[in-house]
């Protein structure tokens, strides 16, 4: 072994060392962690991470869902740096603004649909949906009807790991480790792989959304005040839903004084060929929720755009909104978002993903559609998840409890390919920057990984 290798290697173990030693990590088994050590990543460029080995690895998951725009984006570093150095950090409360909030509040108006004009930033995700359950109250109480506190949400969702987030979010797993929101009700999820047995996709799509309906006439419209889902479910596992889904959940939310909050987390800025999900869809969300790929990943941020009917009436009203974070509207996160947004329309990404590249992964997506251990290829724009199976007839799993795809997950690292398992779904979110090369490449890694699966099951 060389020596420049032999150090590397010994740096690697040493930060591996202390990583199980002193970092707890998020969503993961500490007793696991520490007899499996993580892989240190050092490095990233274009659409590759490298780790702390020099291995290079194509990412498909875009970091996790928010690098839509690679890595190597200096625009975006070199905002950054120029805020950093005349205005680090200034709060936005106490009668104050900073110019890039100002720029970004006005730049996100100007890009969604005109019946958004109002944005309110948080960091994250999570704390967005918690924004979300404090405008939605806040908004039933002003039009005095204090009674709509139910917030409806579906099993199997994500929606970030605050406590309102997770109570939102549709794990069980998690719901068994705190106390949830009383408040908050769950229904079914449009997931037909796994739960539509006998009936079509288009019947269980139809079934699915009307849970909705069935709960809203059980608990009472009067009662409920919103309800919130992802365009497609992605961290529950890319559930694409049928086609009918969306349409029937429509018609149920317009026949009924609730509001609806689309989270875009993942979808929003042009993951499905629209800027957000839910224009995918047709559906009509009065809030809806971002984060992750307005910096590119590269600074905390997210926020809610508010549609006119919920901030007319808390605009209108008087009395101080209790609610707000140190870093809501941080200088720097909004830099970052202005320059990606800048290279997002300069380079036409949201229509390259509806036009070219979208349909590219679709179309190469599809043919692992004839591997002999996989179910089913779903996707739509740049997301797109397969079902491991070992009867595809059948849909008899590898593997009972869903460690195919632990399995599966280990075969595409080595083959130099991140791709998520959740359970026995595996799935992807490449950059919405990749070449067909590199998307080539991708699925040439993935039925790689599929093959040694299939082999190590005996297939
Ligand atoms: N909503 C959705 C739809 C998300 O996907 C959040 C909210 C929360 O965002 P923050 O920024 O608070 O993390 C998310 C986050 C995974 C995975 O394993 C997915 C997310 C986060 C971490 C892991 O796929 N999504």
């Amino acid at each position: 072994m060389p020596s420049n290798t032999a150090a590397r290697h010994n740096r690697t173990r040493q930060l591996q060392q202390r990583d199980a030693a002193h970092h707890l990590h998020p969503f993961t088994d500490f007793q696991d962690y520490a007899a499996h050590p993580g892989r240190i990543i050092s490095r990233a460029e274009g659409v590759y991470i490298e780790d702390s080995d020099g291995n290079r690895i194509l990412d498909g998951m875009s970091g996790l869902w928010c690098c839509n725009l690679g890595y190597s984006q200096p625009r975006i570093v070199e905002a950054v740096r120029q805020q950093l150095a005349t205005l680090p950090f200034y709060n936005n409360f106490f009668q104050c603004a900073n110019e890039p909030a100002v720029n970004l509040a006005a730049r996100l108006v100007d890009m969604t649909p005109a019946n958004f004009n109002r944005v309110f930033f948080t960091n994250s995700g999570s704390e967005a949906n918690d924004t979300n359950l404090r405008l939605v109250r806040r908004y039933w109480d002003l039009l005095e009807q204090p009674q709509k506190r139910i917030v409806l949400s579906r099993a199997n969702a994500y929606h970030g790991s605050t406590i309102a987030a997770a109570s939102l979010g549709g794990f069980d797993f998690v719901h068994r480790q705190f106390e949830t929101l009383p408040y908050v009700h769950h229904i079914a999820q449009p997931y037909w792989f796994k739960e539509g047995g006998e009936l079509s996709p288009a019947d269980f799509g139809l079934r699915a959304a009307r849970d909705l309906e069935r709960t809203i006439d059980e608990l009472g419209e009067d009662n409920i005040a919103a309800f919130i889902a992802e365009p497609i479910q992605g961290a529950g596992g890319v559930i694409v839903p049928p086609e009918s889904y969306w349409p029937e959940v429509h018609r149920i939310l317009s026949e009924r004084d609730i509001l609806f909050i689309s989270d875009e987390v993942i979808f929003g800025f042009g993951r499905s060929g629209e800027l957000f999900g839910w224009q995918s869809y047709g559906t009509a969300p009065d809030l809806i929720t971002f984060a992750k790929a307005v910096t590119n990943g590269f600074q905390p941020l997210g926020g809610v755009l508010l549609g006119d009917r919920v901030a007319d009436v808390l605009t209108a009203a008087g009395g101080e909104f209790g609610h707000g974070f140190t870093y809501s509207g941080h200088p720097a996160a909004c830099a970052a978002a202005l320059a990606t947004l800048d290279i997002l329309e300069r380079e036409q990404l949201v229509d390259r993903v509806a036009d070219d590249i979208g349909p590219y992964l679709q179309r190469r997506w599809r043919e692992l559609a004839g591997h002999p251990i996989v179910g089913e290829t779903r996707g739509r724009g740049m997301v797109a998840a397969l079902e491991l199976v070992r009867d595809k007839q059948t849909r008899q799993r590898l593997e009972d409890g869903g460690k195919a795809g632990a399995v599966c997950r280990q075969f595409c690292l080595d083959s130099g390919l991140v791709m998520r398992a959740v359970g026995d779904a595996m799935i992807i979110a490449p950059p919405l920057v990749c070449s067909h090369g590199e998307l080539d490449l991708l699925i040439e890694r993935a039925g790689r990984a599929l093959d040694l699966t299939a082999h190590h099951y005996g297939i």
